[in-house]
């Protein structure tokens, strides 16, 4: 890698860090490319944004919004984004995970993207995504998107359609999984069965304004809420389509979310963080060397210990280099 590749690098994360939102695409485009050159320049980038780099883990706040197809997820972001910018945050990010482009092998920029902004707004950054590849997880890149937006967005919302996985591979990277459902939908018993009820720290009943039956779906979540011993998890009500209720309420949450992780020094966040960062370095070995990888490492277990003697504020890419040179897979490169 050149020097001046390095130093590039080192400037944009240096604009990150000073909260400059328009470096986003190019932040964005270098972290999901798989192209070799790349891939070192995204090293390079995010060791600058690693928590030993910046001192601390980025402030802002990463939210998975997931649901079924059609739950009203990109309609609710785009009332979300309207009032937190109504409210003065200063910017949000949005990845749009397309599930789509799991089939076409790529994702058309703004194909299906259906969040539609009223006006455009320089501090809303939006992005579609291709969805994950064979071996399950994020796509390449969601993760080190989101926690590089952090550095510069407060908010950086990761939308992924959840049906049975979603929901969990989001809640790797997201320091809160709000599940979007739809009224009347008989979803809460399939969320039961596939255990997803124990995922979400947030529940969003969406279209409100069918009334009865988001009011019985709400009270459906409440009650399967209440014998899994999460009573206290929330579950608000929302009519997205203007005019929108409850986003305000949603907003409260997620803020009163924030306070509880940023609470003592942010010790609820960076634990989150660190376990997520964990997690996502062994699903992006896996990805990178497959089922072969991981045995070089001795399996799973001996990874997820080989990861925990590493240094807390490393970043994903240092973890990841820590199971490679461990497996002697480095050499063998990384295709996906
Ligand atoms: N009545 C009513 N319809 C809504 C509301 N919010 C969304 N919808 C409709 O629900 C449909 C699906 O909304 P989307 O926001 O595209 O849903 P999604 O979950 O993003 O869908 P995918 O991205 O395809 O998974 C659209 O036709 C919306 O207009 C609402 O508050 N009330
Ligand atoms: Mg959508």
């Amino acid at each position: 890698v050149a020097p001046t590749d390095v130093s590039s690098q080192v400037e944009l994360a240096a604009r990150l860090r000073e909260g400059e939102l328009s470096v986003a695409p190019q932040v964005v485009n270098l972290l999901e490319s798989s192209a070799a050159a790349d891939r070192e320049r995204a090293k390079a980038l995010l060791g600058e944004l690693s928590p030993r780099a910046l001192g601390r883990e980025p402030a802002g706040q990463i939210v998975g919004v997931t649901g079924p197809p059609g739950a009203g997820k990109s309609t609710l972001l785009a009332a979300l984004i309207a009032e937190l910018r109504r409210r003065g945050e200063r910017g949000v990010a949005v990845l749009a995970v397309d599930p789509s482009s799991r089939l076409s092998g790529g994702s058309l920029l703004g194909d299906r993207l259906r969040i539609a902004l009223p006006n455009p707004d320089p501090a809303v950054f939006i992005r579609s995504l291709a969805a994950g590849g064979r071996h399950g997880g994020l796509a390449r890149g969601v993760r080190e998107s989101a926690e590089a937006l952090a550095v510069a967005f407060p908010w950086v919302v990761i939308e992924t359609v959840g049906v049975g996985q979603g929901e969990t591979e989001v809640a790797e990277v997201a320091d809160t999984v709000c599940l979007v459902v739809q009224p009347a939908s008989g979803d809460t018993l399939q969320f039961l069965k596939a255990g997803i009820m124990e995922v979400p720290d947030l529940f969003v009943v969406t279209k409100a304004d069918l009334r009865e039956q988001a009011r019985r779906t709400t009270l459906e979540l409440q009650a399967a809420l209440k014998t899994l011993g999460r009573g206290e998890i929330p579950v608000v009500g929302v009519r997205s389509l203007p005019p929108p209720q409850g986003v305000d309420r949603l907003a409260d949450e997620l803020v009163k979310r924030r306070e509880l992780l940023l609470a003592d020094g942010g010790r609820a966040l960076a634990e989150r963080r660190l376990a997520g960062r964990r997690l996502g370095a062994l699903t992006t070995f896996l990805r990178d060397h497959g089922e072969l990888g991981m045995r070089e490492l001795g399996g799973r277990r001996a990874a997820q210990r080989l990861l925990e003697r590493c240094d807390p504020a490393a970043s994903i890419a240092e973890l990841v280099g820590a199971l490679e040179r461990e497996a002697g897979a480095g050499d063998r490169g990384g295709g996906s």
